[in-house]
């Protein structure tokens, strides 16, 4: 079980977790979501979260004393918590710290608005993480995608047989393309080795496409990939084919088989 808690100032933003699969992993207790509108945690009998810039200037700024007050007042925490900061000024959100998350006891989603908060806020959070390289008007967007990725990987919540696509072996690749029936559509046909049964050379070619369609589409995913040695016959190929993946053989020259040597 691990608890997501938000707090933000727009709880019915989050109608979309309460829905489909992430609803059916809180119903089946896999995950808890909770969600505080730290507007409960305002000081002045108006409830303000937000004032004026100091210095001057347009819109306005998070106050500190509600944030604060609304995670000390989290109940202690049942195991290993972290409490994110959503900004853009954040490192950029990955499967891979979805993964690290995924591992945890309680997440913590501080979600901003308006133009900013006040920089004292800063160091409430242990980490602070961004969705990319673009502005939202709010942090709820971001967290409700971070969710999202982590609760995917807590599990039982897919399912049981949906767990293939995390082995380590195709991580970090796109995914190969995909065909059910009709055999042909319009004209277009299913690749012809779909439809062999041939189980070791269908598993060859979905590993060469997955190879193909990262190395065209995604080249900065294969700076950090680990070939294995089986992937040099194809990587061979997809050179053969494209011009502009032969320029990327140095990256598995070391995976070519050694000439046997022969014994007197
Ligand atoms: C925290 C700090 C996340 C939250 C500042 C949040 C993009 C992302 C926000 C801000 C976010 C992301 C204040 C930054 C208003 C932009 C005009 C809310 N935007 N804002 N500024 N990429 N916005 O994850």
């Amino acid at each position: 079980m691990i608890k997501f808690t938000v707090l933000t100032l727009f709880p019915e933003m989050f109608a979309p977790v309460r829905e489909s699969i992430l609803k059916r992993a809180q119903d089946q207790d896999l995950i808890q979501v909770e969600l505080i509108n730290f507007r409960n945690y305002a000081l002045t009998k108006h409830k303000n979260v937000d004032d004026v810039p100091y210095g001057g200037g347009a819109g306005m700024v998070l106050k500190p004393e509600p944030l604060f007050a609304a995670v000390r007042d989290l109940p202690s925490a049942h195991g290993k918590r972290r409490i994110i900061l959503l900004s853009p000024q954040g490192q950029v959100f990955n499967q891979e710290l979805a993964k690290s998350w995924s591992q945890a006891d309680e997440l913590v989603f501080l979600c901003g608005h308006y133009e900013g908060f006040d920089e004292r806020i800063r160091p409430l959070a242990d980490e602070e993480v961004s969705l990319g390289d673009f502005v939202l008007t709010g942090g709820e967007l971001a967290a409700m995608v971070m969710i999202d990725a982590v609760a995917r990987l807590v599990p039982g919540v897919l399912g049981e047989t949906a767990s293939f696509e995390e082995d380590s072996h195709s991580a970090g690749l796109l995914e190969y393309p995909q065909y059910t029936r009709p055999p042909e559509f319009e004209g277009m046909k299913v690749p012809e080795v779909l439809l062999s049964g041939h189980h070791a050379r269908i598993e060859s070619w979905r590993r060469k496409e997955s190879l193909r369609r990262t190395f065209l589409k995604r080249p900065d995913l294969m700076e950090k990939f680990k070939f294995v040695p089986e992937d040099y016959q194809l990587l061979e190929e997809l050179a053969q084919e494209h011009p502009e993946i032969r320029k990327w053989s140095a990256r598995w020259e070391q995976l070519k088989p050694k000439p046997k040597r022969r014994r007197k």
